[in-house]
């Protein structure tokens, strides 16, 4: 039981920043595809896999909601589901983020299927959505702040992937250029309930370890790619080449 002075408002939003230090934009496999050393195969593989994280977004965000009896919060986080899934005139960043697999040189249907999704990457991803449906509303919403740190990480790639990988359709890249605005308006939502809702110190040192369990997640998915597409050790390797990863039970 922690007897310290709560942190101000201000201290904690510091030590909320702070964390940014352990963000996945320091992972390698990242720092590699913003310097330009990744293969073909490496950004392929980022991109199919990083599309069942975004496909689960709005099922995470509808289970905040589904869990939230307030009606003003309801208001602005079904936005986060809408921004995904899109509405009558607007594509949604799934739809974009298959529009990011064809300029990488993926078809529809191989993301789709989810074939390429490695069990390390389901599994941080499910992980996430599944806190995010046993937590409160507060806590699962808050657990998005990694969110943070991510207007920088979508500009890295803006600004480098094109000269890296010219044979990148630049099409594909406009689901970065709506995440700049779309996260930093995520950001204000998430970083008010979250610095109203944590008031003793425990409290806000939970929030901190939930921000350490996200910024696991986001690690841990670059950590089962970097086995399959650097080290080419993928599940089973030692067995066969052929892709026998389940997916996903509730499919
Ligand atoms: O494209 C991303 C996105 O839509 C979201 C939603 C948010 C959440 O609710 O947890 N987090 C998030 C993130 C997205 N992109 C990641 C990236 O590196 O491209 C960053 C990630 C995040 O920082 O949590």
């Amino acid at each position: 039981m922690s007897t310290a002075q709560p942190m101000s408002r201000e201290q904690f939003e510091a030590a909320l920043r702070a964390k940014g230090e352990l963000y996945h934009i320091h992972h390698p496999y990242h720092v590699a595809m913003y310097q330009g050393h990744s293969t073909r195969q490496q950004i392929q593989g980022w991109v199919a896999n990083r599309f069942y994280y975004q496909v689960m977004i709005p099922v995470k965000d509808a289970a905040i909601m589904a869990n939230c009896p307030d009606r003003d919060v309801r208001r602005h986080w079904v936005q986060r589901v809408l921004d995904h899934d899109g509405y009558d005139g607007a594509e949604g960043g799934i739809e974009a983020w298959l529009r990011l697999g064809e300029a990488v040189g993926l078809n529809r249907d191989e993301m789709l299927s989810q074939e390429h999704v490695l069990p390390g990457v389901r599994f941080a991803v499910d992980a996430y959505v599944n806190f995010a449906r046993r937590a409160t509303w507060q806590e699962a919403a808050s657990s998005s702040l990694t969110e943070l740190f991510a207007p920088t990480i979508h500009q890295s790639r803006l600004d480098t992937w094109p000269g890296h990988y010219p044979w990148i359709d630049a099409e594909g890249y406009q689901y970065f250029r709506n995440r700049l605005t779309e996260a930093r308006r995520d950001v204000v939502h998430g970083l008010q309930i979250t610095l109203d809702h944590y008031q003793t110190r425990e409290q806000q040192e939970r929030m901190l370890e939930i921000l350490q369990f996200k910024l696991d997640v986001l690690w841990s998915m670059l950590d089962a790619m970097s086995m399959a597409y650097e080290l080419e050790r993928p599940p089973y390797h030692t067995v066969t080449r052929e892709r026998v990863y389940h997916k996903g039970l509730l499919r």
